[in-house]
């Protein structure tokens, strides 16, 4: 029966918090701030996105998975620097929100990784995106989609076309998990 409490709390929580908050998500307590993808080159087969996550509530949660129609799979990822090498992972357990705290996605570092794109991503376009959060539920997002060379980390390098290296380079199935 705790559980069961917890949900209603969880429920009124929810109900507090204004829609203002998050887009098209009129009852998430997970802000999504400023979502971006980068446009691809045509045939790219991978995409990435990326935001800020803002927990405006006093539990943790957690990013656990993402969909889009523009892309046959989405999954959230990791990169980091390994032995000098940029080398990204899928983070098989979701991407943890902290309490009243708030995740960057980026390039260089976490991002929503599209991968089967059905289509290109034509900067100036959109793209909808659903994000399920462990205890927000799921937030449905529009996602503007800025030049290949954009990059909000003011840092660049990690483009896309890097991305389809790694995947020639023994595809996205046989990276390495976490
Ligand atoms: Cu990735």
């Amino acid at each position: 029966m705790r559980f069961l409490s917890k949900l209603a709390m969880l429920a009124i929580l929810t109900a507090a918090v204004p829609a203002a908050f998050a887009q098209g998500g009129g009852t998430s307590t997970i802000a999504v701030e400023q979502p971006w993808a980068r446009a691809t080159p045509a045939g790219a087969m991978t995409g990435a996105v990326y935001m800020t996550l803002a927990n405006k509530t006093k539990d943790a949660d957690r990013l656990t998975a993402a969909s889009s129609t523009v892309a046959s799979k989405v999954q959230i990822h990791e990169m980091a620097v390994v032995k000098g090498i940029m080398k990204m992972r899928q983070l098989v357990n979701g991407l943890a929100i902290p309490a009243g705290g708030s995740v960057t996605l980026k390039p260089g570092g976490y991002h929503v990784m599209l991968i089967g794109l059905k289509k290109q991503l034509i900067a100036g376009q959109t793209l909808p995106l659903t994000l399920t959060f462990a205890k927000a539920g799921n937030v449905s997002i529009t996602v503007p989609i800025q030049a290949i060379g954009a990059t909000h980390a003011g840092k660049g390098g990690m483009g896309m076309g890097g991305m389809q290296g790694k995947k020639s380079g023994g595809g996205m199935d046989s990276m390495e998990m976490k």
